[in-house]
């Protein structure tokens, strides 16, 4: 992938001549690591997104740019990632009528401090949080998103959840060969 900086400027086209419907936003490129679970995922379920560093304290003029010009570009879902004072999802879903979605990274805390930043929005401004760290749960939330009104997109996310389910069953089967004296099943 591509290096990310601050300063990355934002993409005018996307891959294949289509557009992002889906927009990562992190609030430094120390979150990637996090963050790319959420590429991977959109990947895998063929969705256009694109992905750069923003900071609500350290570009705060871009951040604002990026929020009031993202609905105008086809973006129909914003994915924000942030920690410590996390203020980032927040500061775009203020500027912005499109779906929010918080991603808060693992800091100091456990954490906590960004999980609280993100979630505990006042009243008319919200963020969808999904759990620290959690970046596969925001790209499958985003597609979900599109779902309501993409049938293909709707399918796809319909066969990963099959998948998922297949896995458990699977899990199963192998337990049912795990042995122990006072193990009934
Ligand atoms: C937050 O501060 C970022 O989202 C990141 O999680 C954290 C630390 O940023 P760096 O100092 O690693 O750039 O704004």
């Amino acid at each position: 992938m591509e290096k990310l900086t601050n300063n990355t400027p934002l993409p005018s086209g996307g891959v294949g001549g289509r557009l992002p419907l889906i927009s990562i936003i992190m609030g430094s490129t120390s979150d990637l690591p996090v963050m790319e679970k959420a590429c991977k995922q959109l990947d895998e379920l063929q969705v256009p997104f694109e992905v750069n560093a923003l900071s609500a304290h350290r570009t705060p003029e871009a951040v604002e740019a990026f929020a009031c010009g993202a609905k105008e570009r086809g973006i129909k879902v914003i994915i924000a990632a942030a920690g410590m004072a996390a203020a980032l999802p927040g500061v775009i879903a203020a500027s912005t009528t499109l779906p929010v979605i918080g991603v808060p990274i693992k800091g100091m805390l456990d954490g906590l401090d960004a999980l609280l930043s993100i979630v505990q929005m006042p009243p008319g401004i919200p963020v969808a949080t999904v759990g620290v760290n959690a970046a596969q749960n925001a790209a499958i939330l985003a597609v979900e998103m599109l779902a309501i009104s993409d049938e293909a997109v709707a399918q796809r996310l319909a066969d990963h959840k099959a998948g998922l389910k297949q896995k458990i069953e699977k899990a199963n089967r192998e337990l049912a060969d795990v042995k122990y004296t006072y193990k009934t099943n």
